[in-house]
């Protein structure tokens, strides 16, 4: 039996201590605490928590701060101005080294060149962005002003960046115009030039990273270089509110509807940089962190821009992709940079254990000291292939569970404290609480049984709502099992040793490459398609991706369908889903049906789907409407197509 515990030498250094579990028996006095250890407040704060408007929560309460200051400022201002804040990995083989005085200069000029281009506090600003730093600067350039950003994915469709643009109601977009893509330059503005047209966005800022052409509205467009650059490079940051909002940031609900959720700076800030320290164990003096998610997800704005920073961190910044130029460019990264923590993805690991062991054996990754992985459960064959192969046989892995609601981290091991568990994110950090709760909403102790995973108290970074919807947020968290549990969506059980395993969302949201989708959402992306009549999607397992997107869709009865036809149709369903949505949300497979099985309420029952996609015996037919639908659909997957 391997021991998985700490060794006495990591626990000697390691940020988060034991002490902590203790501490946190105190909940407000815990988070205040750490509020004034990890935060520099321009105003002290007085009520910690203030719950009385639940579940609208306000947390560190008349306390006024600058996000923007925390992240870059006071490094300067402490004598660090010449620690490199950004190793830029750029993916055309253009490295950047920027300090923190040097972010200072950047965001301090971004700012005035915002300020310049009509944005005030309380604008909102969307960020269309690659992996380069502009992103980075951006982001806290906006959050000096008080502009709440609005980042989507650079790999979202314009139709998408439309929809979040439009419910953000945002003043301004912040774009390139292109970007790199496996040695490639490819266009990236212009989708912006297709999403802005009739919303509230009046300018464009365009920084420009490749050099491509680009359509041009003299009205509209204004370039980065040529506003930011002679901007004057001081700006004083403002003293915020703690409860002003930070950001939205849009993630995939139960309906096709997108939700922007709420996340504010105080209590955000607060939690994302005291779980950067604990859990990744972070020191700043001698650490370099690479964290290789895209800023486009909540992964990159808590753990590369707000949590890191505002700790004063090292980080690699890398714009590529894991097998460009070559399936060994993370570990050579890993090797030129020493990097000493990385915290990255299953369907990431997944992908290195299938090139093979004998690619990341070709570098010294000897600086590595603590792993991390974030987006969905991690199978314990990726885990243990990660600590050997990556983590030299003995590195701690952190397995962090967490949402884009919950914004920072929330079960996971501590590495100085914690015997680890393979697959298992364990239990909750110290100033969290959990509960797995039963179908009747009884807390559940006993190990094995499934049950929902629930946050039991509040917590410094947890979303404040849904933008513009605070129906849509009690409704979504706070009503399954009453106003006193948040709901997270996730299945969970108990293992004999108290730990908690989560076993996938409950929901109709899929998780494929640790990327939230909605199964309503490319439903509806099908269904707009002229040929489509219906469409039902599932999230079948796959052994890469941990889930994949597998769509059957009844075709409209005045079209053709069949032989070579249908190949080309699926094939076009799946661009159409990829334009309408973005290429991560392309379904695997499609499948074309008569039918497809629903109740007799007209529910679609895609769990007898899922048992088709992953090729499994059938389940339990008799809710069915009709129960030769079933037959009909695995006699139609059985035809060679
Ligand atoms: C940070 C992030 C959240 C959903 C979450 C859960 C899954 C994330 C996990 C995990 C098991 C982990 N998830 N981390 N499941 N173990 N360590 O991923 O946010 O994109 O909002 O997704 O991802 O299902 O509910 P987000």
């Amino acid at each position: 039996m391997t021991d998985y515990a700490p060794t006495p030498e990591f626990t000697e250094q390691a940020v988060g201590q034991a002490s902590l579990y203790d501490e946190a028996a105190d909940h407000e006095a815990f988070w205040a605490a750490r509020a004034r250890e990890y935060v520099t407040w321009s105003q002290d704060f007085g009520t910690t928590l203030d719950w009385s408007d639940a579940p609208f929560a306000k947390w560190f309460v008349g306390g006024e701060l600058n996000a923007s200051y925390n992240c870059v400022d006071r490094h300067v201002e402490a004598g660090n101005g010449d620690r490199v804040a950004l190793h830029v990995v750029g993916a055309n083989g253009d490295d950047r080294t920027i300090t923190y005085a040097d972010l200072l200069r950047e965001v301090s000029k971004a700012a005035n060149a915002l300020e310049s281009l009509g944005v005030t506090k309380g604008d909102r600003v969307a960020i269309y962005m690659p992996m380069i730093p502009e992103a980075v600067i951006a982001m806290l350039a906006c959050a000096r002003i008080g502009a709440p950003h609005s980042v989507v994915f650079g790999g979202f469709s314009s139709d998408a960046l439309k929809a979040r643009i439009e419910d953000g109601e945002a003043k301004l977009v912040i774009t390139s115009d292109g970007q790199f893509r496996k040695g490639k330059a490819m266009p990236l503005k212009e989708a912006v030039d297709r999403a802005v047209p009739g919303t509230t966005a009046g300018k464009v800022l365009v920084v420009k990273r490749t050099g491509i052409d680009v359509e041009w509205d003299d009205e509209r467009d204004v370039w980065w270089h040529e506003v930011v650059d002679s901007a004057s490079d001081q700006h004083e940051a403002p003293a915020h509110d703690s409860e002003h909002p930070l950001f939205i940031l849009y993630t995939s609900g139960t309906t096709g509807k997108p939700k922007g959720i709420l996340h504010t700076t105080g209590g955000y800030l607060t939690q994302c940089a005291y779980t950067n320290a604990v859990v990744h164990d972070v020191h700043p003096e001698t650490d370099v962190y690479w964290c290789t998610a895209d800023i486009g997800w909540v992964t990159g704005h808590s753990y590369i821009v707000y949590g890191p920073l505002a700790n004063g961190a090292t980080q690699v910044l890398f714009e590529g992709t894991p097998d460009s130029p070559h399936q060994g460019v993370f570990w050579e990264i890993v090797e030129k940079y020493k990097v000493s923590i990385l915290y990255t993805a299953p369907t990431a690991i997944r992908t290195f254990m299938k090139w093979g062991a004998d690619i990341p054996a070709k570098y010294d990754l000897s600086s590595i000291r603590v792993l991390g992985s974030v987006g969905e459960p991690i199978n314990p064959e990726a885990w243990r292939w990660y600590r050997e192969h990556i983590g030299g046989g003995s590195a701690p892995i952190v397995d962090t569970w967490w949402q884009t609601e919950t914004g920072a981290i929330m079960n996971s091991p501590l590495p100085g404290v914690t015997t680890l568990e393979p697959g298992s994110s364990q239990r909750p950090i110290p100033g969290i609480s959990a509960e797995i709760l039963d179908d009747e909403g009884q807390p559940l102790t006993e190990p094995e049984k499934v049950g929902y995973l629930v946050l039991t108290k509040p917590w410094p970074s947890m979303l404040r709502g849904i933008w513009g919807d605070p129906e849509r947020y009690k409704d979504t968290y706070w009503s399954r099992f009453g106003p006193e549990y948040y709901f997270a969506g996730d299945g969970a059980k108990y293992d004999a040793d108290g730990n908690i395993w989560i076993l996938g969302r409950v929901d109709d949201v899929m998780n494929v490459s640790g990327h939230r989708l909605s199964t309503a959402e490319i439903e509806s992306a099908l269904v707009s398609h002229p040929r489509v009549a219906e469409a039902a999607v599932v999230g079948a397992s796959d052994e890469t991706t941990g889930q994949a997107v597998v769509a059957f869709a009844i075709l409209r009865q005045d079209g053709e369908t069949g032989g070579a036809e249908s190949d080309e149709l699926v094939q076009e369903l799946r661009n159409h889903v990829g334009q309408q949505i973005g290429p991560i949300a392309k379904p695997r497979q499609i499948m074309i049906v008569d039918e497809l099985p629903k109740t007799r309420s007209g529910k679609i029952m895609r769990r007898l789907l899922k048992d088709v996609a992953e090729n499994r015996e059938i389940g339990d037919v008799t809710t069915l409407a009709d129960s030769s639908v079933m037959n009909l659909i695995k006699d139609g997957m059985a035809k060679p197509s």
